[in-house]
C-alpha cells in the first residue's frame, strides 16, 4: 500500500520517479543515500543506527527528482557505537544487581546461530564482560 502511495505521488509529479530498495539485485543503495540524508552510522551489525531511533528504523522508498534540491544537511551526530551507550547500559544493568546480565553477555553476539555450541558459558562470560566494564573505568 504505502509503495502504491509513493508510485501515486511520483505519478503526480513530471519527472519524479519512485524507488524501492528491495527492487534488484543489483540493488540500490539505500544505506548509502540514507548516510547522506540523515544523522546514521554504520553499526557492527551492518545495519544503519539512528541516535534516536536506534536500529528500529528501515527505508521504504525514495523519490528520484531531476532537479538537484537544495536541502540543509543532517546535523552531525556522534556514532552511538563509538560511544558510552553500550558500556553505559552494562553499567546501568550492573549496577542494578543485574548480575545474570552480564553473565549472558553481548545479546546480538548471542543471536548469531552459528556454532551456538561454543557460545561462552554465564561464568565465562561474566568474566569478559567485568573485564571489559573495568577496561573503561567502570
Ligand atoms: C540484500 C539485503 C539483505 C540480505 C543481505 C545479503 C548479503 N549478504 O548482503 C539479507 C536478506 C540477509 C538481509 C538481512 C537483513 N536486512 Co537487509 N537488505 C538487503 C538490501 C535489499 C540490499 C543490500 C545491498 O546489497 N545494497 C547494495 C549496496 C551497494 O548498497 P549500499 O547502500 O551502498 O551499501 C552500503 C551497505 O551495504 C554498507 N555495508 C556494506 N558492507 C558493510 C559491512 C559493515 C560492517 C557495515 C557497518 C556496513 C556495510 O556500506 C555500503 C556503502 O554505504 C537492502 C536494501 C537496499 N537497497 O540497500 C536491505 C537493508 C540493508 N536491510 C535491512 C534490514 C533491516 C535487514 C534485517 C535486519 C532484516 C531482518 N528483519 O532480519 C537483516 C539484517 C541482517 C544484517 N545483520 O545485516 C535494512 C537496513 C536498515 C538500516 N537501519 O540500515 C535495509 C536498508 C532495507 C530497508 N528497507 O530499510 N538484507
Amino acid at each position: 500500500m504505502l509503495n502504491e502511495a509513493a508510485r501515486n505521488l511520483a505519478a503526480d509529479f513530471p519527472g519524479v520517479r519512485a524507488l524501492f530498495p528491495f527492487e534488484g539485485p543489483p540493488y540500490l543503495p539505500f544505506q548509502r543515500w540514507a548516510r547522506r540524508a540523515e544523522p546514521v552510522h554504520p553499526s557492527p551489525l551492518r545495519q544503519l543506527i539512528h541516535p534516536e531511533f536506534g536500529l528500529w528504523h528501515a527505508y521504504r522508498g525514495a523519490l528520484l527528482f531531476r532537479e538537484k534540491l537544495h536541502r540543509p544537511r543532517p546535523q552531525r551526530h556522534p556514532n552511538p557505537c563509538q560511544g558510552t551507550a553500550c558500556i553505559g547500559y552494562l553499567e546501568e544493568q550492573a549496577g542494578n544487581g543485574q548480575k545474570d546480565f552480564l553473565g549472558r553477555g553481548c545479546l546480538s553476539r548471542r543471536a548469531c546461530p552459528v556454532g551456538l555450541k561454543y557460545a561462552y558459558r554465564p561464568a565465562q562470560a561474566g568474566f569478559h564482560m567485568q573485564a571489559l566494564l573495568a577496561a573503561h573505568g567502570c
